[in-house]
């Protein structure tokens, strides 16, 4: 019988046949890494739910929002400001993504030791599988890594693709930089939209991203209590999720859900016995699929409490200043939230070491695993100094590369499971 989807996704000309064997694969890996947790938190329904519809019922409301004039647009980095982009009236969608997919058309523009992230996503495209990108009005890159930022002018042969200029460090004279391209974003946005973007649309947006993040934050703080209320998997699976869904509807679901798991909490109840030992994760973004780590780490008997990354609380950790007169303050407090993000491409970048300890603190983390994906300079390198520092601090420490293969899954377990028997 066909799929009731289709007809939409032939219009957004994917390759029905390649994207069918992809859904079967993903559904078969949801099952094993999701569904059969024991002890989930029933608000998980609403996650598995959207998870069960993501190339399907979230595409037919951005293809029905598309035919009702509003714009699309696909970023690959918790540095472009969604604010500006709902305050247009149009929609934000995260584009990274964490499958090996499509890697030989990927490998014939990209060289073979291009990080896994910037295959996945050149992957997915040309093998027309993400009806995500096929339905963006524009993607938008941005000058972080030198992997993406020369990947993007390729990129934009196939997609129209704008890039804003990141700095990598955070001087007064970058922070005025990345102002001028806040702005200069603003205007692109507009254009592209043909919607003005008032002072009070903009502080809307500003309001709305900002109950999210709370929303983020609230679930993180449950985190901190043993036994922990909810898997490292499925707090990964709610902040990759929020990168897709419906920012409003999103927002009222993880609150809901924080609602259980905090009266989950009060009953002393958890997905893993007290004193399971406890882990805190740290590095490159994991999006969607990419639960290989957390499930080799929950599969080897330890909770992960944390995420300090992209996905996860580098996204979510500052909000953007409400207390905003104009339009100038509006983009000057954006300009200030967005420039405390710690991404491993600023230098020099000590905050985020001390972003580390104080996570581990505060969930009472038993050890950090750092997580970078095979050829990502910035996270690789810069792990060596979040090493000395957490030994320093006399937090335990492990350094993890790999890719989105699952070759590795159990030399990765063996170095899991020792380091676990370590601490
Ligand atoms: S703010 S972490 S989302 S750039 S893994 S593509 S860095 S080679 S993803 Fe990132 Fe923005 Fe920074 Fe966050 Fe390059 Fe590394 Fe690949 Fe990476």
């Amino acid at each position: 019988m066909a799929n009731k989807y289709e007809e939409m996704w032939k219009r957004l000309d994917l390759d029905l046949t390649a994207h069918e064997g992809l859904l079967t694969v993903l559904g078969k890996f949801y099952n094993d890494i999701y569904l059969d947790q024991k002890g989930r938190p029933k608000g998980m329904e609403y996650l598995d739910f959207v998870m069960g519809e993501i190339h399907g019922l979230r595409i037919r409301e951005i293809t029905e929002a598309k035919a009702s004039g509003k714009k699309v647009f696909g970023t690959f980095c918790v540095f472009v400001p969604e604010e500006i982009i709902l305050a247009a009236d149009a929609i934000a969608i995260g584009l990274c993504s964490g499958a090996e997919v499509g890697n030989e058309y990927a490998e014939r523009y990209l060289p073979r030791n291009t990080c896994a992230l910037i295959k996945s996503f050149f992957g997915f495209s040309l093998a027309r599988l993400c009806p995500f990108t096929n339905s963006c009005d524009l993607v938008i890159g941005e000058t972080t890594c030198d992997g993406k930022k020369k990947a993007y002018e390729i990129f934009n042969d196939f997609t129209p693709t704008y890039v804003m200029e990141v700095p990598h460090t955070k001087g007064p004279a970058a922070k005025e930089l990345f102002r001028y391209e806040v702005e200069r974003f603003k205007d692109k946005v507009e254009q592209v939209t043909g919607n003005r973007i008032t002072g009070d649309r903009l502080l809307s947006a500003i309001r709305l991203v900002n109950r999210r993040r709370r929303a983020l934050k609230r679930l993180n703080a449950i985190r901190a209590a043993d036994p922990a209320p909810i898997s490292g998997r499925d707090a990964l699976l709610i902040n990759q999720v929020a990168f897709y869904d419906d920012p409003e509807r999103f927002t009222k679901n993880i609150e809901r859900l924080c609602d259980e798991l905090e009266e989950r909490t009060a009953r002393h109840e958890g997905v893993a016995p007290e004193a399971t030992k406890r882990i805190l994760m740290s590095g490159c973004p994991m999006a969607v699929p990419n639960w290989k780590l957390p499930y080799v780490v929950e599969g080897s008997g330890a909770v992960i409490v944390g995420e300090e990354s992209c996905v996860g609380q580098r996204n979510t950790r500052d909000l953007v200043d409400e207390d905003v007169h104009d339009m100038n303050d509006m983009l000057d407090a954006i300009t200030d939230r967005y420039m405390g993000i710690n991404c491993a491409v600023f230098t020099p970048n000590e905050s985020r070491l001390r972003d580390i300890e104080q996570m581990a603190n505060i969930l009472k983390a038993d050890g950090v695993i750092h997580y970078s994906l095979q050829f990502c300079q910035p996270y690789a390198i810069e792990s060596a100094k979040i090493e000395q520092g957490l030994e320093k601090a006399g937090i335990p420490f492990l350094r993890l590369e790999t890719g989105y293969s699952m070759e590795d899954v159990e030399p990765l377990k063996t170095r899991v499971e020792a380091f676990l028997e370590m601490i």
